[in-house]
């Protein structure tokens, strides 16, 4: 435990809090300035993928093991790394499970840790206001992706600069993931899935780069952008009907356990990031995995005491309990 207390980072955050003093600025609503790059880049990978989809049938059952393999490692990059570890500090991890966890990360390339946890930070902080990079006030479309088109909105930059990012700035994993982010998503998001079929079963190059590449990482992409649309639109409030965000099941299954999203809001700390254990939660059952093997500890969990007390005093009516 000693060797492992030296190799972990200790620091925990309130910077994912809900900040209800936060008020708009009144007035008319800014112009959206489309970053056409983005938009074309966006298209061409939704039509590699297509295109990817569409050859599936006659892709061999190894290649597409491999594809689910690799859809699995960028999700637990983001889920198990950016997410509850480093957004949210839910648990602790040794220096080997974050350099497994930041590596995956880049395969899943959706900006280098330290920029997704800022964004994430903010997300809750300032959840459904101008200062929430993907504001579902916005709509689906902005929530989904549109976000990722356009400049932010200065808030977003305004109070994100506020936030204290001390933890973040103090791992030497998240700040050399960040220095040489686009060398490694070169190498894991783009190189390796697109290699291995090529080189150890001869599948054609073109088949690999666009199932396991170019549509593991679109699918992927995509999962994660319901949690930020679907998962704030569609579902039950159990927790607290004051927020937007929603407990849906079928995110909770494609994003492997980030659906629970209405428990999320409420409770960010927790590291299931559900009340409901394993189930549609590979992630944590991950993170129960590394703790069982000494590579994690000190997961954090909200008392069953304290979700029936918020269930009663802000829930929708939905719990099962009720
Ligand atoms: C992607 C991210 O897909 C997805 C995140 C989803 C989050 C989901 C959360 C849900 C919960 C977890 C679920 C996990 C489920 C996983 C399931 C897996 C199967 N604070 O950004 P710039 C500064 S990425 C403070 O250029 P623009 C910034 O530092 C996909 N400061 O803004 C810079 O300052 P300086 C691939 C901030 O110009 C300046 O502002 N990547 C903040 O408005 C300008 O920054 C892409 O597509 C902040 N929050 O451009 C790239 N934000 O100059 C997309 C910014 O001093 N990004 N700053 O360095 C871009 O191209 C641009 O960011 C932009 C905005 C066009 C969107
Ligand atoms: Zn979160
Ligand atoms: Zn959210």
């Amino acid at each position: 435990m000693k060797e492992m207390a030296a190799t972990t980072t200790t620091t925990t955050t309130t910077e994912d809090v809900y900040d209800d003093a936060y008020e708009e600025k009144p007035g008319p609503s800014l112009p959206v300035k489309i970053v056409w790059r983005n938009v074309i880049l966006m298209s061409l990978l939704h039509l590699g993928a297509l295109y990817g989809l569409t050859i599936l049938p006659s892709v061999s059952s190894l290649t597409l093991i491999w594809t689910g393999v690799c859809f699995l490692l960028s999700a637990l990059g983001i889920t198990a790394g950016a997410h509850r570890l480093w957004s949210h500090r839910s648990y602790k991890a040794s220096l080997p499970l974050r350099i497994f966890l930041a590596t995956a990360n880049s395969m899943a390339f959706q900006n280098d840790i330290y920029e997704w946890a800022r964004d994430h930070r903010v997300h809750h902080k300032f959840s459904e206001t101008h200062a929430d990079p993907h504001n579902a006030r916005r709509g689906f479309f902005f929530a989904h992706i549109g976000w990722l088109l356009v400049r932010k909105h200065p808030e977003v930059i305004e109070k994100g600069r506020k936030l204290e990012l001390a933890d973040l700035k103090a791992d030497g994993v998240v700040m050399f993931q960040r220095r040489y982010y686009k060398s490694s998503v070169v190498v894991m998001c783009f190189l390796i899935p697109t290699f291995v079929p090529w080189f150890f079963w001869d599948e054609s190059l073109l088949t690999s780069y666009l199932v396991p590449c170019l549509l593991r990482y679109t699918v992927s992409l995509n999962a994660t952008w319901l949690v930020n649309s679907a998962a704030h639109m569609w579902g039950m409030r159990p927790y607290d009907h004051n927020i937007n965000p929603r407990e849906n099941k079928f995110v909770a299954f494609s994003a492997i356990g980030e659906g629970f999203h209405n428990y999320h809001h409420t409770f960010p700390h927790d590291y299931a990031a559900s009340e409901f254990g394993n189930r549609l939660n590979l992630t944590k059952a991950f993170i129960d995995v590394m703790c069982f093997f000494g590579l994690a500890k000190d997961c954090r969990r909200v008392t069953r005491e304290t979700i029936m007390a918020r269930v009663q005093r802000t829930g929708d009516g939905s719990h099962k309990s009720g």
